[in-house]
C-alpha cells in the first residue's frame, strides 16, 4: 500500500437518520422487480445475496437481451489475474444493439435525441435518422482509410455530430478516444499522441453560455505536434471561417459527399473483448491514464444499469446532463440509453444561461421523466432560489439521479423537495471511469438515505477494508474495494498494463477504487472522497500532478504543489502552492499570469481558485512533495505520520 494517500480514512462519519421509502406503486412497476420475480425474490437483500453466488447467471441473463452475432462460449474467466474476460468468443457489436436491431421495427420512428442548442435552436434525430447518419460517417471514415483497430480522437462540443462520430467509429471497430471539449490544446495533443490516433474529428467552434469557443483553433495548436494524424474531419456547427489545412483537413459534409443516406456499412462482427474505446482519466501521476473499455462486457454493464437503476420504460424521456467527454456521457448519454431504445436529451449550454431556469424550462418543454445530474449543478441552482424551478411545470419527472461526487444531504433534500416535489426518489450512483457503469447505487425499490449511494448493484461485492485488506466492519471508515471483476470493468490501461495492475495490488487481490468510505449498520455505503491525488472539481476529474507539471513549465516557477480543498459549490477546488525561481518576485500580475497559464495548457476546468507563493514545501527525504501534509495543514487537520518528512 503506497504511503502517499491523502488520509487514513478513519471514522469520518456522515450520518443521516432520515430514510425515504419508495411507494408500493414504484416497487410494483420497477424493472428490477420484474427481474427479481423471475428469480423468485421480492426482497433486495435476499436477491443481492443470491447474485453474489450467481454472478454468471445474472450477467448472462442480461447479455441474452442483447444481439450477438455468435453466442459466447465462456461467461467469465480470469485469464492471468488480474486480467480477465467476459463472454469469450462471443461475436458482438455495441452499435448493432444501439441502432441496427431497431430498423424495421416501430422503434425506428422513435426519437433517439432531442438536441437543444445554447442559443435555443433545436434538432431531433429518430433512431432511423441516427442510423443513417452513423452509416454515412462510417462509410466516409472507410474512404479515408480507417480500419478496424485504428484509433480516432474526437474533440467536439455537445452537438449530435459528436454522438454520430462515436457510433461511426464503434461500428467499424475503430476505438474512439473522446477528449472533453473543455480541455486545452496541450491536453488534447497529449491524448492524441498517447493513443496514436490516425484521424481527429472536431468542429469549427461552439457557444456555451453565450461565449464563443474556437475549437478548431485549439485543435490546430494541438495538431502542430501529432505525427500520427492523417486526416481531420471538421463539422460545421457555427459556420464560421476556420483554417483548413490543405490535404489534411476536410469538412464533414465534404467527407460524406456522394455517400447517400441509404448507404449501409454492416457492423463489424467483433470479439466481445475487442476494444471499444480509450478514455483518458486523471490519476496520481502527471500522465493521464488511457482507460480501455471493450465491446461486450461494457455493453452488458451499461445496458443493465440503465435498465434497472433508471428503470427506463418505452415512454421515458431521459436527460443525463453530463458531457460526452466524460465517462458518464459515454455510458449514459450514448450507449446505455440507446441499447434501451430510450429518448434522450442533449443540451449544448449551461444551467444558468440565459437565466437560471434554463434547465427547468427544458424539462417542461420536452416533458422529461428522468433527470441525471451532478451535485455541483444542484448546489449551483440552489443558490438562485426556489422561484426559478417553481415557475415551471416539472410534473413529468418521475425519477432523479446524481453522480460525480458525494451529494451533501442539504443538496439532496433540496433536489428531492424542489425538483422532486417531495415524492421522487434520487438514485445516487457511485462509479468511476474505470468501472464503466454504476456500482454502488440504489434502484427505485430501495429505501434512500440522503448522502448515501446506498448499496451495491447486483453481483458487485463491495466492501470497506483497512490497508491490509481486512473488512473494517460497520460504521468504521476505510478503503472502498470490490472483490471480483464485473463485465464493464476496464480491461487495461492503454499501453501500460502495469498501471492497470496497481488497481489490484495496492490492496492485495481486490479492486482498489481510490475512495474512502464507510458502511452503516444497514449495509449502506457513505462515500467520503478520494484518498489519492485525484481532485474532483465540479464533478470533473483532475490530477494534482497534471496541474503541477503545467505550472512548472512556466519560466518563473521552480516548484509547485496542487491540492483539492473542500468547496461549498464545486465539491472541491484547486489550490496551488508555488515556489518561484530566483530573480522572480511574487505579484498579483504574476499570479494572474500563472492562472492563465493553466487555463491555456490544461483547460478552464483546471484553473486554481487559490494560488499562494511560498518559500518552501514539505518533502520526503527522497524529494517527493508531501501533498498529504500540505493538505492537512491547510485544512487544520492532524498531519499524521511525519517520519518520512525531510525537515
Ligand atoms: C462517474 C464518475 C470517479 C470518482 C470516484 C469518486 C467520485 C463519483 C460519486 C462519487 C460519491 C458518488 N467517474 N464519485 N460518483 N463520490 N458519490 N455518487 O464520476 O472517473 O470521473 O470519477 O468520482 O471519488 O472515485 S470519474
Amino acid at each position: 500500500m503506497s504511503s502517499n494517500l491523502k488520509f487514513d480514512a478513519t471514522d469520518r462519519v456522515m450520518h443521516e437518520e432520515r430514510v425515504f421509502s419508495p411507494s408500493q406503486d414504484i416497487i410494483d412497476n420497477a424493472n428490477i422487480t420484474a427481474y427479481m420475480k423471475t428469480k423468485g425474490f421480492s426482497d433486495y437483500s435476499e436477491f443481492y445475496k443470491w447474485s453474489l453466488a450467481n454472478r454468471e447467471e445474472f450477467w448472462s441473463d442480461l447479455a441474452s437481451e442483447l444481439h450477438w452475432f455468435q453466442p459466447w462460449k465462456t461467461v467469465f474467466e480470469w485469464t492471468e489475474k488480474p486480467f480477465f474476460k467476459w463472454f469469450s468468443e462471443g461475436k458482438f457489436n455495441i452499435v448493432y444493439n444501439c441502432l441496427d436491431r431497431y430498423i424495421g421495427t416501430p422503434i425506428e420512428e422513435k426519437v433517439a435525441y432531442h438536441w437543444e442548442g445554447d442559443d435555443g435552436s433545436t434538432r431531433t434525430l429518430t433512431y432511423k435518422e441516427l442510423y443513417q447518419r452513423v452509416n454515412q460517417l462510417s462509410a466516409a471514415l472507410q474512404k479515408l482509410g480507417v480500419q478496424k483497430g485504428d484509433r480516432i480522437s474526437i474533440y467536439m462540443p455537445a452537438i449530435l455530430e459528436q454522438i454520430i462520430a462515436v457510433l461511426a467509429c464503434a461500428r467499424l471497430g475503430a476505438p474512439h478516444s473522446v477528449v472533453f471539449g473543455g480541455f486545452a490544446s496541450s491536453a488534447l495533443r497529449e491524448r492524441i499522441v498517447d493513443c496514436e490516433a490516425k484521424v481527429l474529428i472536431t468542429a469549427d467552434g461552439n457557444h456555451r453560455g453565450g461565449k464563443l469557443v474556437e475549437l478548431k483553433k485549439l485543435a490546430d495548436e494541438a495538431l502542430l505536434d501529432t505525427p500520427t494524424i492523417e486526416k481531420v474531419i471538421v463539422a460545421k456547427h457555427l459556420g464560421t471561417e476556420v483554417n483548413m489545412q490543405e490535404g489534411r483537413d476536410i469538412y464533414w459534409e465534404d467527407a460524406c459527399e456522394g455517400i447517400g443516406l441509404d448507404t449501409v456499412v454492416p457492423c463489424e462482427e467483433l470479439d466481445a473483448e475487442d476494444m471499444l474505446y480509450i478514455l483518458y482519466t486523471s490519476g496520481s501521476t502527471g500522465k493521464p491514464k488511457g482507460v480501455v473499455h471493450i465491446q461486450g462486457g461494457y455493453a452488458v454493464g451499461t445496458y443493465a444499469t440503465t435498465k434497472f437503476v433508471f428503470d427506463i420504460k418505452p415512454d421515458d424521456v431521459f436527460w443525463c446532463t453530463a458531457d460526452v467527454g466524460w465517462v458518464t456521457g459515454h455510458s449514459y448519454v450514448i450507449y446505455g440509453p440507446l441499447m434501451n431504445a430510450a429518448t434522450s436529451i442533449v443540451f449544448e449550454g449551461i444551467p444558468t444561461y440565459p437565466a437560471p431556469d434554463r434547465w427547468w424550462q427544458i424539462i417542461e418543454k420536452y416533458k422529461i421523466t428522468i433527470l441525471y445530474t451532478a451535485p455541483t449543478a444542484i448546489r449551483g441552482l440552489m443558490r438562485h432560489g426556489t422561484d426559478w424551478p417553481a415557475k415551471h411545470d416539472l410534473s413529468s419527472l418521475r425519477l432523479l439521479g446524481s453522480v460525480g461526487e458525494p451529494i451533501n444531504p442539504e443538496a439532496w433534500i433540496w433536489y428531492h423537495e424542489q425538483i422532486g416535489k417531495n415524492a421522487l426518489p434520487i438514485m445516487d450512483t457511485w462509479w468511476q471511469t474505470e468501472t464503466g457503469a454504476q456500482m454502488i447505487t440504489p434502484t427505485p425499490i430501495l429505501p434512500l438515505k440522503p448522502g448515501s449511494a446506498t448499496r451495491p448493484f447486483p453481483t458487485i461485492e463491495a466492501d470497506i477494508v483497512d490497508k491490509d485488506g481486512n473488512s473494517v466492519g460497520h460504521d468504521k471508515g476505510g478503503f472502498l474495494i470490490v472483490r471480483y471483476p464485473w463485465p464493464s470493468l476496464m480491461r487495461t490501461i492503454y499501453k501500460d498494463p502495469a498501471r492497470y495492475e496497481t488497481y489490484w495490488n495496492t490492496i492485495e487481490d481486490v479492486y482498489f477504487a481510490g475512495d474512502a468510505a464507510l458502511k452503516d449498520d444497514d449495509g449502506y455505503f457513505w462515500i467520503q472522497g478520494r484518498v489519492d491525488d485525484v481532485i474532483k472539481v465540479s464533478g470533473h476529474r483532475l490530477g494534482s500532478m497534471e496541474i503541477e507539471s503545467s505550472l512548472v513549465s512556466h519560466p518563473a516557477v521552480a516548484e509547485v504543489a496542487a491540492i483539492g480543498k473542500p468547496d461549498e459549490l464545486k465539491g472541491e477546488h484547486v489550490k496551488v502552492f508555488v515556489i518561484l525561481k530566483n530573480g522572480f518576485e511574487a505579484s498579483d500580475a504574476l499570479l494572474h499570469e500563472l492562472k492563465l497559464h493553466v487555463r491555456t495548457n490544461v483547460g478552464p476546468v483546471a484553473v486554481p481558485d487559490e494560488l499562494e507563493f511560498v518559500a518552501s514545501l514539505p518533502k520526503t527525504r527522497s524529494g517527493k512533495i508531501m501533498r498529504r501534509v500540505i493538505r492537512a495543514k491547510e485544512l487544520g487537520e492532524p498531519v499524521g505520520d511525519l517520519s518520512t518528512l525531510d525537515s
